[in-house]
């Protein structure tokens, strides 16, 4: 016993001083774009995204990454690739968009917000990426800035949106709650990975249907601020635990263990040059993800001081912090549950742990505004097994579905028992 403790003490060691010298051979960014919820843009913000996002249509940017995510689709998803293939095309997209504009970012949209009625997200609204396909134009959308377009992957057509639930409804998505009990109780990467791929990224997906729910979802920019969104999710477990940082573990498609030198397909990177953000050409970073302490102290980008330019952000949040007032209420509900459902989906409570990474609990500065006010809070919906059509198109094992839905349901039904109130609901 004494033995097996030593040797994970000097294996863990190890791992973490091969991170170390990995960290310093690495270039650091002089300048980072920070990416904010689509919400929180302010008009100016929007109006330049939107420009770039038409020259990016135009100078077929767009139907590009449309086709390099349907050419590397079966290697690119169900397995570990799936997290770093999806940073590596965002960031290539954002990269080209920077072309037009330095300051371009992709925005990210915490859907998991919206999860208990998707549809009536802001995020639908015209001013956004519009609103459901029109039935009667086969499915076209008919509001949003990509009303007017001809996707050009595969062939000339329009943007197709099918909401999957009844009257121009979606079906519930994963709640914030959730998403931060994911974040604390996964121990290793695979498993976050697994977490997130089978329960959010295929709800979203699904929900907003047609185009997204085909290899060339891309085509849609709603994909671009999901993507966005599980990455900073992903970047968010990554700094909860110095450990994880650079942990990568699972399948390869082709059998055989990951390793960081893997190739990322469609692109001539690897899987550890987009390990951290902040560093060669991972030039940007998230609004609400606080980077580990060495990070800080190690480049100039994070603390904003010295040669360190931070683009179009404001303040990062601080350690040791939750994100507002609003986030510290449901911090103080989740604490009131009972032991056992504490122990199960909320460790980092059980253990006083308030790295702000391991909650994922914020609110849009504009809809606290807005709407938070009205929101009396409620019992939450229970998630659905998706379609078994996209569980074969992604060759997922549909046990393992099963039970990370299965997983979800009772944290749902658990917390709606002991009386918890949502306030997303
Ligand atoms: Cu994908």
């Amino acid at each position: 016993m004494k033995i097996s403790i030593l040797k994970a003490l000097a294996l863990s060691y190890c791992l973490l001083s091969e991170v170390a010298i990995a960290q310093s051979n690495d270039p650091m960014c002089t300048r980072l774009v920070v990416r904010k919820e689509i919400r929180d843009l302010n008009r100016d913000e929007w109006n330049m995204i939107r420009s770039v996002l038409q020259k990016l249509q135009e100078d077929g940017n767009w139907a590009k990454v449309a086709r390099i995510h349907t050419e590397n689709f079966a290697v690119g998803h169900n397995f570990a690739i799936l997290m770093p293939f999806h940073r590596e095309i965002v960031r290539q997209f954002e990269i080209a968009g920077q072309k037009y504009d330095p300051n371009f970012f992709v925005p990210y949209w915490d859907a998991a917000r919206d999860f208990q009625n998707p549809a009536g997200s802001a995020v639908f609204t015209p001013d956004f990426i519009g609103g459901n396909g029109d039935p009667n134009r086969d499915s076209c959308i008919s509001t949003g800035f990509q009303r007017d377009w001809v996707l050009q992957f595969t062939q000339p057509h329009c943007l197709r949106r099918a909401f999957n639930g009844p009257n121009n409804t979606i079906k519930p998505w994963y709640s914030p709650e959730y998403m931060s009990s994911i974040i604390q109780t996964s121990s290793s990467y695979d498993k976050f990975r697994e977490a997130v791929e089978l329960t959010i990224h295929g709800a979203v997906h699904l929900g907003i249907g047609a185009e997204m729910t085909t290899m060339q979802s891309p085509n849609d920019f709603a994909f671009y601020l999901h993507h966005s969104n599980l990455d900073r999710m992903w970047w968010k477990w990554q700094n909860a635990r110095p450990e994880n940082l650079m942990a990568y573990d699972g399948q390869k498609p082709t059998g055989g263990p990951v390793s960081l030198n893997d190739p990322n397909p469609g692109y001539p990177s690897t899987i550890v040059d987009v390990m951290k953000l902040g560093y060669r050409q991972m030039c940007y970073t998230y609004d609400d993800v606080v980077p580990l302490d060495f990070l800080v102290n190690q480049n100039p980008v994070f603390s904003g001081s010295g040669s360190g330019q931070r683009v179009n952000g404001g303040a990062l949040m601080k350690a040791g912090k939750l994100p507002n007032f609003r986030s510290s209420v449901v911090t103080n509900q989740l604490r009131s549950l009972k032991n056992n459902t504490i122990e199960r989906f909320f460790p980092a409570l059980r253990n006083g742990d308030t790295n702000p990474n391991l909650f994922d609990l914020n609110f849009s500065k504009n809809e606290k505004k807005q709407k938070l006010r009205k929101r009396q809070g409620g019992p939450m919906a229970v998630p659905e097994m998706p379609p078994d059509e996209w569980i074969e198109m992604h060759k997922y094992d549909k046990n393992r579905v099963r039970s990370a839905v299965t997983r979800a349901a009772e944290f749902v039904n658990q917390l709606n028992a002991q009386g918890y109130n949502s306030p997303y609901v």
